[in-house]
C-alpha cells in the first residue's frame, strides 16, 4: 500500500497530544465535536466554534494556496525548460512489490503527457516537487496553509463542507477502484458507493462540487499532496503559522484516487512518507506569491 504511516490524528488548537486515532468520516460537526472530546481531545471554546484560532491563525493571509494541483502540462513545460527535474514514470517506496509496480506504473500520468496534460503530476518524490514550486517564484504550502485552506475558518470536515464524500464531490475509491484492486489482489474499500468514473487521476478540477467555497479544488482526492513541512508529532500548544524543518519524513496531505476511509478524505488527516517516496497517488500543489495569476500556475 503506498500509504503505510496513517496516525490518523486530529489536532485543534490546544488538544493536547493529537495522537488519538478518530473515525471522523461521515459525521456532522457537532458530532465530529462530541466525538473528539469522548476521545480525550481537549476542546475550549474558542476551539469550538474555530479550530483555526491559534495553530493556522495567519498563514492564509501571507500566501495563497493554488486552486489546482500542479499538471502534467505545467511539469513538463518545467522540467523541458530546464528548471525543474525531470518526470518520472515509476514508483519507488521502502518494500514495494513488483505486483504494486505492475498495477502502479500505469497510472503515472506522465506516461502520456498529451493526452493526461491537464492531470496532475504524479510518481513525484518532494524534492522534485520543492524544485517546481520554487522555480515558479512560489513554494510548497506548508501543513498549516494546507489544512487552513481544506478546512476553512468554518471548521469543514471535508474541503467542500461536511457532506459525505460521493462520487460526485471527489475522485477517490469507488467502484472503480474496488474493482481494479480485485484484479491486482489488493484490498481496497470504496469511500462510497457507485463509481466516480476515474481509476488513476483525473483532470484537475473535474469535480467543482466537491472544491472549497474559496475555489480551492482537489484537496482531497484525485492525488495526495507533499507539503512543505518534516512530520513532527504536533505540539500541545496552538502555534501561529508553524513550519517543520528537521526530519526524516515528510507530511502528505488529501487522500488520493485510491483513499476509502473517510477518515483519510477529512482535512485534518495527515500522513508521513519518505522524501523520496514516488507514488502515482502523490502529487504536490504550490503557493504563489502575491500578484501571481492563476493562469501563470
Ligand atoms: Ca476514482
Amino acid at each position: 500500500m503506498p500509504f503505510g504511516h496513517d496516525d490518523g490524528s486530529v489536532h485543534p488548537p490546544g488538544g493536547g497530544p493529537r495522537t488519538h486515532a478518530v473515525e471522523v468520516g461521515g459525521m456532522t460537526k457537532p458530532e465530529l465535536l462530541d466525538r473528539l472530546e469522548h476521545a480525550g481531545v481537549r476542546l475550549n471554546e474558542a476551539a469550538r466554534t474555530l479550530f483555526a484560532s491559534g495553530r493556522f491563525a495567519t498563514a492564509a493571509a501571507r500566501r495563497r494556496v493554488d486552486v489546482v494541483e500542479v499538471s502534467v502540462a505545467k511539469f513538463k513545460a518545467c522540467s523541458d525548460h530546464g528548471d525543474c527535474k525531470r518526470g518520472l514514470v515509476t514508483n519507488d517506496w521502502t518494500g514495494i512489490t513488483p505486483a504494486e509496480h505492475a498495477a502502479y506504473e500505469p497510472l503515472c500520468t506522465l506516461r502520456d503527457p498529451v493526452g493526461m496534460a491537464s492531470h496532475p503530476i504524479n510518481c513525484v518524490d518532494w524534492e522534485r516537487a520543492d524544485i517546481y514550486c520554487t522555480a515558479h517564484s512560489g513554494r510548497l504550502p506548508t501543513e498549516a496553509e494546507w489544512e487552513l485552506a481544506a478546512r476553512g475558518r468554518d471548521n469543514r470536515a471535508y474541503p467542500w463542507g461536511n457532506d459525505n464524500p460521493s462520487p460526485t464531490l471527489l475522485n477517490g475509491c469507488g467502484a472503480e477502484c474496488t474493482a481494479w484492486a480485485g484484479k491486482n489482489a489488493f484490498e481496497l474499500t470504496a469511500a462510497y458507493d457507485g463509481t466516480d468514473s476515474w481509476l488513476g487521476t483525473a483532470p484537475g478540477k473535474t469535480f467543482p462540487t466537491g472544491s472549497t467555497p474559496e475555489g480551492i479544488a482537489d484537496l482531497a482526492g484525485n492525488v495526495a499532496e507533499w507539503v512543505a513541512d518534516s512530520y513532527a508529532p504536533y505540539t500541545a500548544a496552538a502555534q501561529t503559522d508553524p513550519v517543520v524543518t528537521n526530519g526524516d519524513l515528510k507530511v502528505v496531505r488529501g487522500g488520493s484516487f485510491i483513499t476509502g476511509k473517510r477518515a483519510a478524505l477529512a482535512t485534518t488527516y495527515r500522513t508521513r512518507e519518505k522524501p523520496t517516496k514516488r507514488s502515482s497517488t502523490i502529487g504536490f500543489r504550490c503557493v504563489s506569491p502575491p500578484g501571481t495569476p492563476v493562469a501563470g500556475r
